[in-house]
């Protein structure tokens, strides 16, 4: 039998691209880059080393596949509440994060790929081809907001690791510096933070590796140089700062399901129907909105993308 479906990138699109969106780039494409920064407050000043290399590379087109039936965040809203538990478990941890050195940032590839090696954050900029997304974020505290995230597909990043064919799972690393991440120095968290998702997840044309939001490099409270970003699942799987990824034939564990197997499962994936033990997933609250509250979609909304990639494994805890 056939369904009409209406897909996600055919819902009309209603405020998702702002105009600055567009103003900022006739300025670029005008030859008169340098105008755009007067567009950088001063919040992104502090957020950015002096001479960040890959200041230029942004904005970078956005990829107009991927859309929302929402308003886009107000970039101090999303920029200044914040989860990062490396700073500190309250929202307002901007600051403490600013002190975290961007530069030199290496990053390793280990485990089951052709030559394992340790690359320069911006060796992999140069090799990565970037682009704007916007997505919907969800917290599994039932917060969400949306953004216009700019980086490059994982699914790239992941062909360029040339991982062997016995690689299952992708686990991904967290920085770990607790002279400047007081968060890190309270023993009983079980870091550097990580995270982990099936190789067929991490290929998922969804799976994103953000470098920057709002158009500009993304500011060290936000996983500065590079996160992980998968709107289907909650937050806590979209790790930031990543300094190792591995490959693997084994289920990694990750920071939150050491914590707390029964609050914070391996797949984690958005369901408004499965309650988390301290939060209804029913509806969320969009931050900077005023408290309004909006049903919690299945996957996100995203589960025409998705949702194919768990048929086979419905014998699995999926939902939080
Ligand atoms: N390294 C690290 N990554 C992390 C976290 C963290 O504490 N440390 N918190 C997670 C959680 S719970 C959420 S909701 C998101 C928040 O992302 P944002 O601050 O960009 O909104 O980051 C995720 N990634
Ligand atoms: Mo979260």
């Amino acid at each position: 039998m056939l369904i009409k479906r209406t897909r996600g990138w055919e819902i009309p699109e209603r405020d998702a691209t702002p105009e600055w969106a567009y103003s900022r780039r006739h300025v670029l494409a005008a030859g008169a880059g340098l105008a755009a920064s007067s567009l950088v407050s001063p919040l992104d000043a502090a957020a950015q080393t002096p001479a960040d290399p890959n200041a230029a590379l942004y904005p970078a087109m956005r990829n107009m596949r991927y859309r929302v039936d929402r308003d886009i965040t107000e970039e101090k809203i999303a920029t200044t509440y914040n989860n990062y538990y490396e700073f500190g478990t309250s929202k307002t941890i901007w600051q403490a994060a600013q002190k975290l050195p961007l530069r030199p940032w290496q990053v390793k590839i280990e485990g089951l790929v052709e030559s394992p090696r340790t690359v320069d954050f911006d060796d992999i900029m140069k090799a990565m081809k970037l682009e704007e997304r916007v997505y919907r974020f969800r917290c599994v505290e039932a917060w969400a907001m949306t953004v216009p995230w700019t980086g490059f597909p994982l699914a790239s990043f992941v062909e360029w690791c040339k991982p062997l064919s016995g690689a299952k799972y992708l686990q991904m690393e967290t920085f770990s510096n607790p002279a400047v991440a007081s968060g890190q120095r309270a023993s009983w968290y079980p870091w550097p933070y990580t995270e982990g998702l099936a190789i067929d997840e991490a290929m998922n044309e969804l799976a994103f590796i953000a470098t920057g939001i709002y158009g500009k490099p993304v500011p060290a409270q936000q996983g500065a140089p590079l996160r992980l970003i998968t709107p289907w699942k909650y937050g806590f799987k979209q790790a930031k700062a990543l300094v190792r990824f591995v490959f693997t034939d084994k289920r990694p564990s990750t920071f939150w399901q050491t914590l707390g197997e029964r609050e914070y499962g391996f797949w984690a994936n958005i369901n408004p129907k499965v309650p988390h033990p301290r939060w209804s997933q029913a509806s969320e609250e969009l931050i900077g909105a005023g408290g309004k509250r909006v049903p919690t979609q299945i996957f996100n909304g995203y589960g025409d993308f998705v949702a194919s990639l768990y048929d086979n494994r419905q014998n699995e805890r999926l939902w939080a």
